[in-house]
């Protein structure tokens, strides 16, 4: 099997199937291809059915969308723990999994994944207030009941969609209850994100969209790299 992704630095959605591909041990190799510069789409196009990333190739099978990927893990790898075993928090994993696939737009915009970077300050937390609070809400409850350390204890696939988000937080010091902050922790410290961290780290490509000087009008386009 081989995923396709984007920019370790940036790209939130090639994170996740990524994390889960390799916290659950299942041979894979993953190839980078840049999003940004000259020409990007293009490449994308000519590799990826919806040109965007990830992408995990079986074969003669493409899957596209992260949700997807990560069902189709689940389901050639029954043995393994992707998402939780009972039933009930089986569905409320799916549920949060879903919850963020589809949300979490303000925190998506003004604050993106930027995992080299520290932005303390940055983003004003007005901004992202009703994300901020959701996430509490969401992770806290979650937490509560399973004690940790990840949302349903053992770390599954609900965690995977939820690491880009950690990391905004910790990128931009957004306010984080105690609760939010060891979660957060919980991820960095998970040995499948440190990995990615590590190649992340090594990058050389600026992604102007993403960066938020840039963004924010701070400093030019074209000026970072
Ligand atoms: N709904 C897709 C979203 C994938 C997506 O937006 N990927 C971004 C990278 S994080 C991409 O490929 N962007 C291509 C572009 O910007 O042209 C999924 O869940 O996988």
């Amino acid at each position: 099997m081989k995923l396709l992704i984007g920019n370790r630095n940036y790209s939130t959605w090639s994170l996740r199937p990524w994390l889960v591909l390799r916290h659950f041990d299942i041979p894979f190799e993953d190839e980078v291809l840049q999003i940004g510069g000259e020409g990007y789409k293009q490449v994308l196009a000519s590799r990826s059915p919806t040109g965007k990333v990830p992408l995990l190739i079986d074969g003669d099978l493409m899957v596209p969308e992260t949700i997807a990927i990560i069902e189709y893990l689940a389901d050639g790898f029954p043995e393994k723990p992707i998402w939780p075993t009972d039933i009930a928090q089986r569905a409320l994993a799916r549920a949060a999994a879903a919850e963020m696939h589809a949300g979490f737009s303000s925190l998506r915009s003004h604050a993106p994944m930027n995992l080299r970077a520290s932005h303390p300050g940055k983003v004003n937390p007005d901004s992202v207030a009703a994300d901020l609070k959701r996430l509490e809400a969401l992770w806290g409850g979650l937490l509560a009941r399973s004690g940790g350390p990840f949302l349903f204890g053992a770390f599954t696939a609900a965690d995977a969609m939820y690491a880009p988000v950690a990391t905004r937080l910790r990128t931009y010091e957004l306010p984080a209850s105690d609760t939010a902050s060891a979660y957060i922790e919980a991820i960095y410290s998970l040995p499948a994100f440190q990995d990615w961290l590590a190649m992340a780290l090594k990058e050389p490509w600026i992604v102007d969209e993403d960066e938020i000087d840039v963004i924010q009008g701070r400093v030019a386009r074209g000026s970072l790299a």
